[in-house]
């Protein structure tokens, strides 16, 4: 297994809110003092942010459960509780987000510093100051702190590069960023060397200047899993520029050409919209003694393939990385391709969590539902409803009665009795259980 995580699924869980209090003034010579419980502080949210360092979600191996604290709760004396901090998870830029039951894309994380709220934190109870009233002057009515929002998310690292180097294993991918950048990959005779994406910053003469990504080396039949490369395919989503690169020594008893088809087959098999990208096809290995011929008739072969005679041609750059001939002119293509290319936005067309379903309720989903166990019991629930009982005070005889009406206004009673239920009946929400009294 290599050190490299590029996909991974966390937990996250925001602070509940503060509870509110339920107290009263006591002053010495005033017999009766007002209510004077203070409201809960709010809970902390779970926050992912891009920092720039982080190449990977290697961090995410060993921890994979992140909360934030949960608000202090209301005090006497008008007290309110302090909120909590929100808790701050790094990620690498790049780093799209995701629920992990709905598939529902929660944001795409790509410059240093962005945050994006995961878990919502709690809001803190009400203390009892908060419920007088000219009618209920010193009310016994406190809420409970919202419960923070907890949810499983789905990170995956898209590298942020703007060139992206592809081809068959061993074609010189990780020598060409070597002697392009001051990355320093690992190079090897045998396939498969460059187990992960490697990045490297590269300048032209004329100092301009770009990112580029080497990848594990592509085969046929890695958009269905063959070889390494479908799990690294996703690394070449976020870039502007392709370099295919391709070994013209023909030493492995493979066919330029046919490689070339092959590996655009299979970035075409993982997302068309790759084929969309503009290619430079580097012809690498120049120096070995059959390059030229093979080069000769890979550019008969590409022209053979030119059905519009008005179709751009797909530049070639014949180079050498071992020994650096035919770099320069390559570089300066890539930097003049990149000036006139645009971006290619990721998720366009994808719809995000809207901002009113992240932190509410759909307007679709009911507000409760009614379910009857064998022993005949009245089973509530659904998140609203649990909610409701989260927040509620069950150690204040009148909080309890505002619950009941609370649970009346939203049809709760009609609801059973639509159903059956009869006066003494069990109604269960959560472990909390009730009678139904008509
Ligand atoms: N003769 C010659 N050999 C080269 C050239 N470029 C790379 N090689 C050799 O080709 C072999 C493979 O090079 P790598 O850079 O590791 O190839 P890669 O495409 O990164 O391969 P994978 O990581 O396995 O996909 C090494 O033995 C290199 O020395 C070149 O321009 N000329
Ligand atoms: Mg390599």
């Amino acid at each position: 297994m290599s050190m490299f995580l590029d996909q991974v699924t966390i937990d996250v869980k925001a602070g509940k809110g503060g509870d509110g209090m339920v107290a009263f003034r006591r002053e010495k010579y005033v017999p009766d003092g007002g209510p004077a419980g203070g409201d809960g502080g709010r809970g902390g949210d779970v926050v992912l942010m891009v920092e720039e360092g982080l190449r990977t979600l290697m961090d995410f191996r060993y921890n994979r459960h992140f909360r934030a604290q949960a608000g202090e709760n209301g005090m006497s004396k008008g007290m309110h509780g302090r909120g909590s901090e929100d808790t701050f998870v790094k990620v690498p830029p790049g780093t799209t987000v995701r629920d992990a039951e709905t598939g529902v894309l929660l944001g795409d994380l790509v410059e240093n510093g962005q945050t994006l709220v995961v878990a919502k934190g709690g809001r803190g109870g009400r203390g009892n100051i908060r419920f007088a009233s000219p009618r209920n002057p010193a009310p016994e009515i406190a809420e409970n702190g919202e419960p923070g929002q907890e949810r499983r998310i789905e990170l995956e690292l898209k590298v942020l590069a703007d060139v992206g180097l592809v081809g068959f294993p061993s074609v010189g991918k990780s020598t060409l960023l070597s002697v392009i950048s001051a990355a320093r990959p690992k190079i090897g005779a045998y396939h498969f060397t460059t187990l992960v994406p490697n990045l490297g910053m590269v300048s032209t003469t004329d100092h301009r200047s770009f990112v580029v990504a080497d990848l594990p080396g592509l085969i046929e039949g890695a958009s269905q899993g063959v070889g390494l490369g479908t799990q690294f395919l996703r690394h070449i989503e976020r870039t502007r520029v392709i370099l295919h690169v391709i070994d013209m020594s023909g030493m492995e008893g493979r066919d330029p050409y046919e490689d070339y088809l092959a590996i655009n087959k299979e970035l075409g098999e993982h997302n068309l919209r790759l084929l969309e990208r503009p290619q430079i096809i580097v012809a690498n290995k120049m120096d070995m003694p059959d390059a030229e011929e093979n080069l000769a008739r890979f550019k008969a072969e590409l022209a053979k393939e030119k059905t519009d005679e008005f179709a751009e041609d797909i530049p070639i750059f014949g180079i050498s990385a071992v020994t650096r001939k035919g770099l320069d002119s390559l570089l300066n293509a890539t930097a003049d391709l990149l000036e006139t290319t645009p971006e290619f936005p990721l998720y366009e067309d994808e719809p995000k969590e809207e901002e009113a379903v992240f932190y509410g309720f759909t307007s679709d989903e009911p507000e409760f539902t009614i379910d009857r166990e064998p022993d005949a019991t009245w089973v509530l629930s659904g998140p609203k409803i649990e909610k409701l009982f989260q927040m509620t005070n069950f150690d204040h005889d009148e909080t309890v009665m505002r619950f009941a009406r609370q649970l009346r206004g939203m049809g709760v009673d009609e609801a059973l009795r639509a159903r059956g239920a009869k006066d003494g009946d069990i109604v269960r929400i959560g472990k909390f259980e009730f009678e139904f009294v008509e």
